[in-house]
């Protein structure tokens, strides 16, 4: 298959298999724990961090070879879009486009740091209460932003869903692991109806699946 996506379960990379799966192509998805594997020579070639996602693009010509979840997305929206989920250049839209795209990375750098000190760090003696409250307050100020701005519609766009809802509906899907999300009505029912779309459920791991990051119900709840 020409394009091919390495993928870690519930990590950023799910930003990319779920809007593979909004734009209705077909790739091939090469599913690696999180971990060790992101470490092998062949994947360092890949991925210089050894982080995912990455993807690869072999149709016709192309020998493309990508990481960034946020550059991801431009790049299948400009080449792949039938869905209307990209807002080209030109588009009134494409200037807060491109803010919400970012802005998804803005939400999940406190939520992996909450994953860093909740899971990564396996000696509770090493984690600190004081990073995880702090990351937590940041996180719950980013999503207010979004409190804000949803007020009176659907998505973060005001001509509907596009490839930004993907990008912040991941963040939100590992943000309210960290944080109790129905503090904030509005983003809430945002993200229970993006959790409703076919294309995020196809996304997810089985609730039984190898290799998941997330095996709790939250983290928000523990004793820290
Ligand atoms: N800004 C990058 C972040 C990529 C990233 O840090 N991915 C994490 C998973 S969410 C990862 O692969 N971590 C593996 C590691 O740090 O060992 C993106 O959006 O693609």
């Amino acid at each position: 298959m020409a394009l091919k996506l390495f993928h870690c379960h519930e990590a950023r990379s799910m930003r990319s298999l779920w809007l593979i799966n909004e734009l209705e192509l077909e790739a091939e998805t090469i599913i690696l724990s999180f971990g060790e594997a992101l470490r092998s020579i062949d994947y360092l070639s890949k991925h210089p961090l050894g982080r995912v996602p990455c993807l690869e693009d072999n149709t016709g010509d192309k020998k493309v070879a990508l990481f960034e979840s946020g550059a991801i997305a431009e790049y299948l929206c400009e080449n792949y879009d039938t869905k209307q989920l990209w807002r080209e250049p030109g588009n009134p839209e494409r200037a807060e486009w491109l803010q919400w795209l970012h802005y998804a990375e803005t939400i999940t750098v406190h939520a992996a740091s909450l994953t860093q000190q909740a899971i990564a760090i396996y000696d509770p003696t090493l984690r600190s209460p004081t990073v995880r409250k702090l990351e937590t307050r940041r996180l719950e100020k980013a999503i207010e932003v979004l409190e804000q701005h949803l007020q009176g519609r659907d998505y973060l766009l005001e001509s509907g869903f596009s490839a930004v809802d993907v990008g912040i509906g991941y963040s939100l899907h590992v943000g309210r692991l960290f944080t109790d999300l129905s503090a904030f009505p509005t983003v809430h029912q945002y993200y229970q109806r993006l959790a409703q779309r076919p294309a995020f459920q196809q996304s997810l791991p089985a609730k039984d699946a190898e290799h998941r990051i997330y095996t709790a119900e939250n983290y928000w709840l523990e004793e820290v």
